[in-house]
């Protein structure tokens, strides 16, 4: 069988035994003589016989002989001199079937190529893209799907641990905007993935809480970041990176609520509104706590009614993130939602987003991260920026502007992936 164990105690073309009208014999059931219905060798004029493949690679020669007045003579061609014949026909010689699309080349060619990349090959040869990869382990090859195309390149992929209680295993268009055929490899990694590499993505259950790291901007988002949430080795020539995705990061990116929703601005230095369920701007000011820092500072607590405005009752009116060193992440809301519909908002927000803003979903999220990282895993690196572009349209982009760029690598990005099977 393919994408695996050639047989080589036994022949992948063999008739098939028993078989009507035939005695099968030798030890790869390698000789068929034809027999009448006592199993008495008996005289043809012509015969068909049943050839079994074992490997979807299968390639091999079939004669036929026949006894003539005593003499034995072997068969040629109807009009032909040519006494054996290919099975499949293979006129050319490359032992790949002449019926199959890309027969023409060379069994040993490698040239695939990707878009705006010179690194050409995936280390598969014609040959063994038609002899095909069993892609979704079910023991057979699919002449649709699994039988590969020597001219693009072929990435595996697998996800280890996803899905469940977190976002399943999922990447981003950009591998096939590239034209990189990416396919997700069902089988055991380290078992059943001979002749071909699997980049594997795990999820690793790692990484803090967001962090506050500044003061408001002017324009009133407040500064608060996301713990790294992902990460991985870079890929070589012959080798994928690991990368993984930090479950804790990405959980905490959604879940962690350290403000609390207080009771709502309604007119300068009043907050006379019942708390409102969103997290409201510290410009225009609707809270006292303006540098959201969760500390009561002086100017806070004063009754002045210029910026930032109070009531003077040495309290906080308005929402404000909760202290305790640093944070207390059960409140009711977060910085990163604002409008606190399980949504993320980037750019992150200052007033609750409208139609048009960015929101995203935990698995949009994680298929950005995971399409990030295996993008490293092939090999895209740089010195500067911590390994990353300066294209802002690119899913290798050094800051995170939006997270709907993962169906994109830029020029520069594309030129450094390296795919390969060994
Ligand atoms: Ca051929
Ligand atoms: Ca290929
Ligand atoms: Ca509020
Ligand atoms: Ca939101
Ligand atoms: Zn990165
Ligand atoms: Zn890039």
């Amino acid at each position: 069988m393919n994408a695996g164990s050639e047989l080589t105690t036994d022949r992948d073309l063999q008739f098939k035994n028993p078989q009507d009208g035939f005695l099968i014999a030798g030890p790869y059931n390698e000789d068929a003589y034809t027999v009448d219905e006592e199993g008495e060798f008996m005289e043809v004029n012509s015969a068909r016989v049943w050839v079994n493949s074992y490997d979807y690679g299968a390639y091999g020669e079939i004669e036929a002989q026949g006894t003539v007045a005593g003499t034995t003579k072997t068969a040629h061609l109807v009009g032909s001199e040519v006494e054996r014949v290919d099975i499949p026909r293979d006129d050319d010689d490359n032992h790949i079937a002449d019926a199959w699309t890309y027969n023409t080349g060379n069994e040993g060619d490698d040239n695939d190529t990707s878009l705006d990349n010179q690194h050409n090959g995936d280390g598969l040869t014609r040959y063994e893209e038609y002899r095909g990869v069993d892609i979704n382990n079910d023991d057979l090859i699919s002449d649709a799907s699994e039988r590969l195309n020597p001219n693009e390149k072929d990435l595996f992929v697998q996800g280890s641990g996803l899905g469940g209680d977190f976002p399943d295993f999922a990447y981003g268009e950009a591998f096939g905007e590239a034209q990189i055929n990416v396919h997700d490899f069902v089988g055991t990694v380290g078992t059943d993935d001979n002749n071909i590499d699997v980049l594997v993505v795990t999820l690793e259950n790692v990484g803090g809480h967001i962090e506050r790291y500044g003061d408001p901007r002017p324009d009133g988002r407040r500064r608060w970041t996301w713990s790294t949430k992902g990460s991985s080795t870079i890929g070589t020539a012959n080798n994928y990176g690991s990368p993984q995705v930090n479950k804790l990061a990405t959980n905490y990116y959604f879940d962690d609520k350290p403000h609390s929703d207080e009771n709502t601005w309604t007119a300068v230095g009043e907050w006379n509104g019942d708390p409102n369920g969103v997290l409201d701007p510290v410009n225009p000011e609707k809270v006292e706590d303006t540098d959201d820092n969760g500390v009561l500072d002086a100017n806070e607590k004063d009754g002045a009614t210029s910026p930032p405005t109070d009531d003077g009752d040495n309290d906080f009116d308005g929402d404000y993130p909760v202290k305790d060193a640093p944070w207390e992440w059960n409140h009711d809301l977060s910085p990163m939602d604002i409008d606190n519909d399980g949504l993320v908002e980037l750019p992150m927000d200052n007033e609750v987003p409208v139609p048009g803003d960015d929101e995203y979903t935990k698995a949009e999220v994680v298929r950005h991260t995971i399409t990030h990282e295996m993008g490293h895993a092939v090999g895209i690196t740089y010195p500067q920026h911590d390994g990353h572009c300066e294209d802002e349209t690119c899913v290798m982009y050094y800051l995170s502007p939006n997270w709907q760029r993962d169906g994109h690598f830029c020029d520069d990005c594309r030129a450094k992936i390296l795919i390969h099977n060994n």
